[in-house]
């Protein structure tokens, strides 16, 4: 492929590099996937209103997420087993977004660990923490997370235990790869991938091996995830962690009114909006559906933030309409990621960032803070 344009060319391109194993765990959600492709298909009903000969010279899409200033209101989400769609893949997207002016989220399941990103990159990042029933670990990961300057705490309520994916289970996902016949054929098409694994010691959760029991011996996901990962996690957890972390604390897994107005209790600085990229509850309702309603019940007592189905600068603008003011991108990054490495991160963030500028524009707008839900049709924003 010569020219890149979209994040689709992007995902293309990364199905042609990454292990089958790993770009379909990207790329899947959970049973029927009916909410995974939801969190698409809704943006694509929300109609945008186009106005004509206002002024649109000197735009900018500058805004702050929690306090900190952004280019866009873009953040690159926490996603599992991101160094597996390329060699040292956290430390190469925190770098991008680091040069891009966003910020970036790593993963407690994340393949370079906390110290390797911080030791990388100059910007503080953010770090998203699962809750282990070892509570010990839990106390652990946070102090790393503050050693290591960390400016966020984002904590993940909607993955206690796991939504199964088929692909995963079809695929015997682990990290590392099992050499297994057909994964050292399927392997073997992939040179690029297979090269710069060989140039980096990072295949295992960095964050957890050498300190949680079975990593090495990740029989498949959900076991895993049923042994290590605490089903009575509850909103008291909420308070002791708030607590020992002492910053900024965004809340994610959010789809219901009742739990976010249970979040905007809770003392954290934000929300997001999230079925995890529909990877959990298949059958949940999109993110962008349940944004607004969402917005209306929690008013200003804690910022709102989204992800889920955003694969264009159309999508940010919608979400930004109907009040996140944060939006994250997971797929439309590791795609870029897997395709090119760090410059194919840096190409989906430009990508967004473009389509965001233009399309602020065709709406008659130069400064996307002053943007409001005027912007859409009404009977399509209400979904
Ligand atoms: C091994 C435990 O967010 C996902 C990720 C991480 C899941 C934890 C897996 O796959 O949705």
């Amino acid at each position: 492929m010569s020219v890149i344009t979209c994040i689709e060319d992007l995902r293309v391109l990364a199905q042609k590099r990454v292990p089958r194993m790993f770009y379909d765990y990207a790329d899947s959600g959970s049973w029927t996937e009916s909410t995974y492709r939801a969190n698409e298909a809704d943006f694509q009903s929300i109609k945008l209103r186009q106005r004509v000969a206002v002024d649109i010279e000197g735009r900018t899409t500058a805004t702050e997420m929690i306090g900190r200033p952004v280019r866009m209101p873009v953040a690159i989400a926490p996603t599992g087993l991101t160094g597996m769609q390329h060699a040292d893949g956290e430390i190469l997207a925190a770098q991008a977004a680091e040069a891009f002016g966003v910020p970036f989220t790593l993963s407690t399941m994340s393949i370079c660990s906390i110290e390797d990103v911080a030791a990388r990159t100059a910007t503080p990042f953010w770090f998203q923490l699962y809750v282990m029933k070892d509570r010990g670990f839990i106390h652990s990961l946070i102090d790393r997370a503050k050693a290591a300057k960390c400016e966020a705490l984002v904590l993940t309520l909607d993955l206690q235990i796991l939504g199964q994916r088929h692909k995963d289970l079809r695929n015997g996902l682990s990290a590392p790869p099992k050499l297994t016949l057909p994964n050292l054929i399927n392997m073997a098409t992939k040179p690029r991938w297979c090269l710069g694994m060989l140039g980096t010691p990072r295949r295992q959760f960095g964050n957890i091996v050498g300190h949680v029991k079975g990593v090495g011996d990740m029989g498949s996901l959900s076991e895993w995830t049923a042994k290590q990962f605490d089903p009575q996690l509850s909103w008291n957890d909420v308070q002791w962690i708030r607590e020992r972390w002492g910053g900024k604390l965004i809340i994610k897994g959010i789809i219901d009114e009742e739990d976010a107005k249970l979040a905007a209790a809770s003392g954290a600085d934000a929300l997001i909006v999230s079925n995890h990229g529909g990877r959990q509850l298949d059958g949940a309702e999109s993110s962008i559906r349940a944004l607004p309603r969402i917005v209306e019940a929690v008013g200003d007592r804690i910022e709102v933030h989204m992800d889920g189905g955003i694969r264009s600068g159309q999508d940010v603008l919608k979400a930004w309409a109907l009040g996140a003011r944060g939006t994250y991108i997971g797929r439309a990054f590791l795609y870029g990621l897997g395709a090119m490495g760090r410059p194919g991160v840096a190409k989906a963030l430009e990508i967004i960032h473009r389509e965001l500028d233009l399309t602020m524009a065709f709406c008659g707008h130069r400064r996307l803070v002053d943007v409001d839900r005027s912007i859409l049709l009404k009977d399509t924003a209400r979904l």
